[in-house]
């Protein structure tokens, strides 16, 4: 595969976590709606109210839409905004793991269940506890230690939170400091909640630094993603404003990274978020963009590509507006 493939003509499906479950992929994406909500820098206008799940027994075969496999009306501690979502399987049980804000308008972490990877998910009565911010990203390690990265800028409310406490005033920190990181996790044994306090994913630049807060072109704003290539760990994400999928690599699941480049340059839409996966021996970015919405940043469609290595282990930048 060379050209990038959508693969949900009939509905608005953005933010796709992938994993393969029984030699299969399975897509957990967040599920666009036309709320009529005005655009805005907190993201109002992503008003999402339930998941779908998709499998592919191939990446260029058909998509199997297994309906909504959870409601925001069947959460018990529910607010507004179903956001990007992502799913781990331990022990025999698959768990959905997604943030929804609460009553009082705070984006809080919650788990749903199922025993199968297609669901339906029952969710459970609270959210983790002391979670906060948006898209947990849950990477199972080779010695089957299960990590959550989570995080994100603005609409996210990661500003609003420094060592893990919520502050009086959120803001970002001045552009020659270090940035804002994504958070990373142990989770605990029965997967329900984090293991630790969760952890800054430090990325560094050429020099051995942080990067600032300014450097909008690298820093961390949303979409953790995490994969292991050839022994490496592969932080990757979304540099917000500034439209890219950036990568940094390290040596351990909890960093700290370096940073090393763009994987896919701005797509149409405000937006982007990926996921990246081997399946029967290639890789694969799933991502999404706005172009058949015509534009519109809050109706996104998911897509597919194959990603690739140079030998040194550096990933190929992808165009994000190649057809
Ligand atoms: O889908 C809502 C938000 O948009 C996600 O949580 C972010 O990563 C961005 O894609």
């Amino acid at each position: 595969m060379k050209k990038f493939r959508y693969l949900v003509p009939d509905l608005y499906m953005a933010d796709p976590a992938v994993h393969v479950f029984n030699g299969k992929l399975y897509i957990y994406p967040s599920h666009d709606i036309e709320s009529g909500i005005p655009e805005n820098d907190l993201g109002d206008h992503f008003d999402m109210r339930d998941y779908h799940v998709y499998s592919m027994e191939d990446a260029e075969g058909p998509v199997t839409d297994h309906g909504v496999v959870l409601d925001v009306k069947d959460i018990p501690w529910s607010g507004r905004q179903l956001w990007d979502s992502d799913c781990a399987f331990k022990d025999g049980k698959y768990y959905l793991y997604f943030p929804l804000k609460d009553r009082n308008d705070i984006f809080r972490i919650g788990v749903a269940l199922s025993d199968r990877p297609e669901g339906p998910f029952t969710p459970l009565d609270a959210p983790m506890k002391g979670s906060y911010s948006i898209d947990p990203c849950v990477f199972r390690d080779d010695d089957g230690t299960f990590y959550m990265y989570f995080g994100g800028l603005w609409g996210g409310q990661l500003q609003r939170y420094r060592n893990n406490k919520a502050i009086e005033c959120g803001h970002e920190p001045a552009d020659g400091e270090p940035a804002l990181t994504a958070r990373v996790a142990r989770l605990r044994d029965d997967m329900l909640e984090f293991g630790e306090e969760p952890r800054d994913v430090v990325i560094l630049d050429e020099k051995g630094m942080p990067l600032t807060a300014g450097d909008h072109d690298r820093r961390f704003f949303e979409a953790s993603w995490m994969h292991k290539y050839n022994g490496k760990y592969y932080f990757s994400y979304s540099t917000g404003n500034t439209h890219r999928l950036c990568y940094a690599t390290g040596d351990h699941p909890c960093g700290p990274f370096t940073y090393q480049g763009v994987i896919l340059t701005p797509v149409v839409g405000w937006t982007t978020h990926h996921s990246i996966v081997e399946f029967k021996g290639k890789w694969y970015l799933f991502h999404h963009d706005s172009v058949p919405s015509g534009g519109k940043t809050w109706l996104r469609s998911l897509k597919v590509v194959e990603l690739e290595y140079n030998p040194d282990g550096s990933i190929k930048t992808i165009q994000g507006t190649a057809e």
